[in-house]
């Protein structure tokens, strides 16, 4: 499992256009030959690509400046400078690009495959032989090339997922996952055994009405989290693009609280850290339903009724309880994610040029 890296500082820099040449026709018997210097190649763009192949922004870490190829120059006998190579960067489908300096949102890769230009490259310039006219057979200038564009932007990865399971540490979160997807995550009987989120697709129906459904596990919480204690609520980040939660409590007598008490620290962890999260629809789980500690089944149950919430009680080790979550799972869901708030997302937003990062 590559080290997860969810944050990047990078310096992009497009290429600079090839210059124009200037050159004029010499060959023998053409005592005067005309203009032949030809354009400069078009400098390389900074293009970004989000895909589901990658998971984290390591690869940046190690490569904090990046820089296109530059365009070549023109040559004589109207021939081309080539273009430079434009530096395509995967980034995990989900990425956001912010310009560094203002903090604005510049791009949100949500759509897989769907390439933003970050930084154009310079346009190359036109040869002399492009501006002889009759009075003047012999220019001798040509155009330079365009140059290059640079900026420094900041990567910032949230996980694009439909559900995201939250609860304590060691509540059953990872086990459900590999229950339910085909993920493998790390499963132990001690906290913390998730050090970072994961993605596992539920695929749920048959075709042609199969419907596949991203769900993320989250490292687990504890009280104080929204303080940094534990691993702290950094990784929230990764499910406020979520529509839904599941949040799962650990009904066994190995629970260090009372499963009540384990539901509020964590409820009051997720209001910490977003209003908006915790707005999110919560189907509240009891797990590990095989080794519950019968009067925590029943403190649990009567604190259910009470919030009017449905009674589900599931087993991740003997598979009592999944069918019911899996079929409210798909209730509460639409069948299609909403559409994202903006319609074209990967549009640069209101207020900046087509392809340039700041709007001039
Ligand atoms: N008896 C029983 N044990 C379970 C069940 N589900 C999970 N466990 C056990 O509970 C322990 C913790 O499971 P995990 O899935 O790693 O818990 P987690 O919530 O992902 O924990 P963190 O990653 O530390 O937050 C493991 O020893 C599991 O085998 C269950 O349905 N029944
Ligand atoms: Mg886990």
């Amino acid at each position: 499992m590559p080290q997860f890296v969810d944050e990047a500082r990078i310096f992009v820099e497009s290429g600079k256009g090839g210059h124009g040449c200037v050159s004029f026709r010499r060959e023998k018997y053409v005592p005067r030959g005309g203009p032949d210097g030809g354009d400069g190649g078009r400098g390389g763009h900074v293009v970004f690509v989000g895909t589901p192949r990658k998971s984290t922004l390591l690869d940046f870490k190690h490569r904090p400046i990046l820089k296109a190829q530059a365009g070549e120059a023109g040559r004589g006998k109207k021939q081309h400078g080539s273009n430079g190579r434009s530096l395509v960067l995967e980034v995990p489908l989900g990425t956001q690009i912010f310009d560094d300096e203002t903090g604005n949102l510049l791009f949100d890769l949500t759509t897989p495959e769907v390439q933003v230009v970050v930084a154009k490259g310079g346009k190359g310039g036109r040869g002399n032989v492009h501006f002889a006219t009759s009075t003047r057979q012999t220019p001798d200038f040509a155009e330079p090339g365009g140059e290059s564009q640079s900026y420094q932007i900041r990567l910032e990865l949230k996980l694009m997922a439909r559900v995201g399971l939250v609860g304590f540490p060691n509540a059953g979160k990872s086990t459900f996952l590999s229950r339910v997807t085909k993920a493998h995550p790390r499963i132990a009987a001690y906290p913390f055994t998730t050090l970072h989120p994961h993605l596992g697709v539920l695929v749920m129906g048959t075709p042609p009405d199969e419907r596949e459904i991203v769900i993320a596990d989250l490292p687990g919480l504890i009280e104080g989290a929204h303080e940094g204690k534990g691993l702290g609520i950094q990784f929230l980040k990764h499910v406020e693009r979520t529509e839904m939660l599941l949040h799962f409590v650990d009904l066994s007598a190995e629970n260090t609280h009372s499963p009540v008490d384990a539901y509020r620290i964590v409820r009051n962890e997720l209001v910490s850290f977003s209003p908006d999260l915790a707005s999110k629809p919560v189907i509240l789980v009891g797990t590990k339903k095989d080794a519950a500690d019968p009067e925590r089944l029943d403190q649990f149950s009567a604190f259910l009724e009470r919030e009017k919430r449905p009674l589900l009680f599931i087993s991740s080790h003997t598979g009592e309880g999944l069918p019911a979550l899996l079929s409210l799972l798909a209730d509460t869901l639409p069948s299609t994610p909403p559409s994202p708030d903006s319609p074209d997302e990967e549009e640069p937003l209101p207020g900046l040029s087509e392809i340039g990062i700041r709007s001039t």
